[in-house]
């Protein structure tokens, strides 16, 4: 009995784990217009959880170079025109900038839960 009910308490561990991984979303934040966007609305703060990956998309008709130097973490996308995106994957929790090194004004406060 103790044998069976210790089995299905982990079973259920790991369909949990399982299913908090398969949770795991994948955002788009578009660079348009010299500012970050989420679904069309200019966004400076957002909050992600542990495990999310943020698309960043450019839609301007000129290239962005997105950045991070925070503890959390450091990437560098490098520089990509119009249409094109990357992703970046967030393992962590804490605080991160996000910036554009073309483009200073472009500033997204990010927070992994
Ligand atoms: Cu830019």
């Amino acid at each position: 009995m103790i044998i069976k009910i210790t089995k299905l308490a982990c079973m259920t561990t790991v369909f949990m784990l399982v299913a908090s991984i398969a949770q795991a979303e994948e955002i788009t934040v578009t660079q348009t217009d010299k500012t970050f966007k989420l679904k069309g609305a200019k966004v400076e703060n957002l909050t992600i959880k542990v495990g999310d990956s943020i698309r960043f998309l450019n839609e301007d008709p000129w290239s962005h170079n997105i950045y991070s130097l925070s503890d959390l973490i450091t990437f560098d996308l490098g520089s990509y025109p119009q249409g094109q995106s990357k992703s970046v994957t967030f393992n962590k929790a804490g605080k991160a900038d996000i910036e554009c090194a073309i483009h200073p004004v472009m500033i997204l406060h990010l927070e992994v839960k």
